[in-house]
Order: structure tokens, then sequence, then C-alpha cells
């Protein structure tokens, strides 16, 4: 089997979810006659309503990026300078880096092998006196055990953080993601499945918490002659609303064709020796935002060999998430690293791979991989 596009055409793990360029400038038409650029304008005020209710959340604050959403949430739970926060290392640098730019100190737990999420199995014997904090990561969309996480957290008077970056829309038992925890934090990232570009979000159940957020996003600035707090600059600007509010229109389409994509998939390759799909629990609904498999010691090369023939045929599959944060050069000289046991964690790190994921990858496409797959790469 031959694929028709592959000396011409890079495939990705993802491509952008795009509106109708003809909606872009029409947004932006009106965003030049309002001459109002950023700094919560009304298509801020009109993304922040619409996301709310999408997200099924009570309250939700836009902001300029991911990875500055979840600086911003671990600062407004006022941790203690210099204290632990249990986390997981099967995560994007953004999670581990958010708690060292707060001054804290990440401790890694390891994950739990189905979903790959933080195992609530193995945190208490994390927590010190000096714990602060759990901040666990939906890893690919998969959600952690959010019930057991927030036992542990009651019984050690713990905050919880969730970084919620892969699950856009995802619900379990009919309750928003983003209602678990004191506060979870969202990636509008031109790689996520509802982007606005770059943006973020944060959310969460305490209205006492708005204040603080919005201080903090905003320089601390309550009026002209006001500062409250020492804040940063997290604010989404009214191009990146346009865009979110256009993609918040065809959002489900694109997981419809996700769904189908990942129909194929998993009705090929579950029938592969040596191949193993994460299962998402049934009282869950799909992000559909990475479809990561597992290369099993019986598959008959490696994942990283998989990974270098694709490349070589222009199909860009992804190790996400190897390196483990836990192996970056900023984290592992650090003693409690070195201690760390994460069997688990180093385990997967060099058995998932990320296939191409998105709506408009072709069927043709997907049968090529699928057939290499079944081929053992040849
Ligand atoms: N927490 C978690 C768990 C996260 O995964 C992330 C971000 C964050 C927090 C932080 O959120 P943000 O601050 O980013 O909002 C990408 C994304 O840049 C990053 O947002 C994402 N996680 C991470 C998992 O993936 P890279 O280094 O893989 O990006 P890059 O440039 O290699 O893009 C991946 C592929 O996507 C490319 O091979 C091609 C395709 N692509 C990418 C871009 C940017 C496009 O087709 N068009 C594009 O415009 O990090």
């Amino acid at each position: 089997m031959m694929l028709k596009t592959k000396k011409d055409k890079k495939i990705f793990v993802t491509s952008p979810l795009l509106p109708d360029i003809e909606d872009v400038y029409s947004e932006i038409r009106e965003i030049f006659d309002s001459k109002w650029l950023t700094n919560m304008g009304e298509k801020h005020k009109s993304l922040e309503l619409a996301l709310k209710n999408e997200l099924k959340v009570k309250n939700l604050s836009l902001f300029n990026n991911g990875t500055i959403a979840l600086v911003t949430a671990i600062k407004a739970l006022n941790l203690p300078y210099g204290s632990e926060v249990i986390t997981t290392p099967f995560t994007f640098a953004a999670t581990p880096h958010s708690i060292v730019w707060n001054g804290l100190k990440p401790v890694f737990c390891d994950i739990e092998p189905n979903t790959m999420t933080i195992d609530p199995n193995k945190i208490e014997e994390l927590i010190t006196p000096n714990t602060s904090a759990i901040l666990g990561v939906h890893v690919y969309g998969f959600p952690c055990d959010v019930e057991a996480i927030q036992k542990i957290a009651d019984k050690h008077g713990l905050k919880v953080i969730y970084d919620a970056a892969h699950c856009f829309s995802t619900e379990i038992n009919g309750r928003g993601i983003g209602t678990f925890g004191n506060i979870s934090a969202f990636s509008f990232h031109a790689t996520k499945l509802f982007n606005t570009i770059e943006g973020g979000a944060l959310t969460y159940n305490d209205d006492s918490l708005d204040r603080k957020i919005y201080n903090l996003r905003n320089f601390g600035i309550r009026n002209e002659e006001v500062v409250e707090e020492v804040g940063i600059n997290g604010k989404m600007n009214e191009f990146q609303a346009a865009f979110g509010l256009l993609n918040l229109k065809i959002y489900r389409k694109e997981q419809e064709k996700r769904q189908k994509l990942k129909e194929l998939y998993d009705n090929k390759l579950s029938k592969i020796k040596g191949i193993r799909i994460p299962k998402i629990p049934d009282n869950v609904t799909n992000s559909y935002q990475y479809y990561p498999i597992i290369i099993e010691d019986d598959y008959p090369i490696s994942r990283n060999e998989i990974y270098d023939r694709f490349k070589e045929e222009n199909i860009f599959t992804r190790k996400y998430f190897y390196p483990a944060c836990t192996d970056y050069d900023c984290y592992k000289n650090d003693l409690s690293v070195k201690l760390a046991k994460l069997p688990v964690t180093n385990n997967l790190k060099n058995k998932v791979l990320c296939l191409p994921y998105y709506g408009s990858l072709e069927k043709e496409t997907a049968e090529y991989i699928i057939y290499k797959l079944q081929n053992g790469m040849n």
C-alpha cells in the first residue's frame, strides 16, 4: 500500500480548527470599527459568558494562554511560599514549571497505567507537613480520579488544582470537568480541540476567588487609582476572543469527525498484537483531543522505531510525554526527583505514541497509518 500524498505533504499530530475566513474578516472588521482591541472588551465578555455555559461551570476567567492561567490558578490559592505541590511527571512542561514559577516545589507522583493520570493510591505516601496542594492533569482528556483525590485533599487539608488543558467539554456523569477541585486551568492553544490561537481559562466554584483572579490577571488594578495586588498581564485580547467565538460554533462538528476517526483507529488497531489502546471510562465524555496508543513489548519493533519510520514518510507522530518532566535538565538533579519511585511513568514514557488526530485527516492517510502498524511498519 502506498500513500499518494506522502512525498509532498507533511502529516502532523494535529491540525488547528479554523473558522471560515470570511467570518474572521467580519469579526476583525467589527473590532476595527470599535477600536477596542483588548482589556476585557465586548468579544471577551461574550466569550467568557458563552464558555461558562458550554463548560457547565460557575465561574470562568479568560487568559492569554494556558500557562499563565495555570500560574495564576496556583497564585490565587495563596499556598505557603516554598511548600510542596504533588503532581504528575507525565505531562507538558507547563505543569511543573507553573508550580516553580510560584516559588513552590513540585513533588512527582507516579501515574495510573490506563488513564496515565496521577495515581491516587500513591499520593498519600508523598504528603509531608510541607505539602500544600495536589495538581492533577487530565492527560489526553482522561480525567483524574477526582473523587479519590478530593478525599485525600479533604483529609489532609490540601488544595486541589487541575490542569484541564486537554479536556475541553469533558463531563463526568454530566458534570463539567472544570467544576472539580478548587480551580481548573484550560488551554486554548492552536493545537487544542477548541482554540483561540493562544489562550486559556480558569474555572472555579468559589465566587470569592473571582476578585482575586481578576486582579491577578490585570496587574492587580481595580481602578485608575487603586492597585490591590501584585498581578500579571494575563488578559486575552479581542482578536483571540473573536476567534474563540467562531470556533465555539464549529468545535462539536470537529469532535464528530474525530469520533469517526477514533472508531476507525479503535476497530483496526485494537486487533493488533502489541498495541494497547487506553480506554476512557464509560461515565466520561471524550474531548477527542489526542489519540494515544501504547506500544507493548510484544510488538515487533519499539515505539521509537515506529516514530522514526513514520517520520521518514512525512508522518509526524508525537511521543507525548517523553521525556517525562523528571527527566528534564531543570528537574532531574533534585534529590527528591532522583529518589522518586516512578515505575509506571518510566515504562509508559517509552511506549506512548500519539497518532495524527484531527477532523480533516484524510481517510486514506488514516488507513495507511493503520496498514503500516498492522504490518509491523514494513
Ligand atoms: N498543560 C498541559 C497539560 C499542556 O499540554 C499544555 C500545552 C499546557 C498546560 C500549556 O498551555 P498553553 O500555554 O500552551 O496554552 C504543543 C502546544 O504548543 C502546547 O500548547 C501543548 N500543551 C503541547 C502538548 O503541544 P509542542 O511543542 O508539541 O508544539 P508544536 O509546535 O510542536 O506543535 C505540535 C504540532 O501541531 C506540530 O507538529 C504541527 C501542529 N501545528 C502546530 C501549530 C502551533 C499546526 O499544525 N499549526 C500550528 O499553528 O507543544
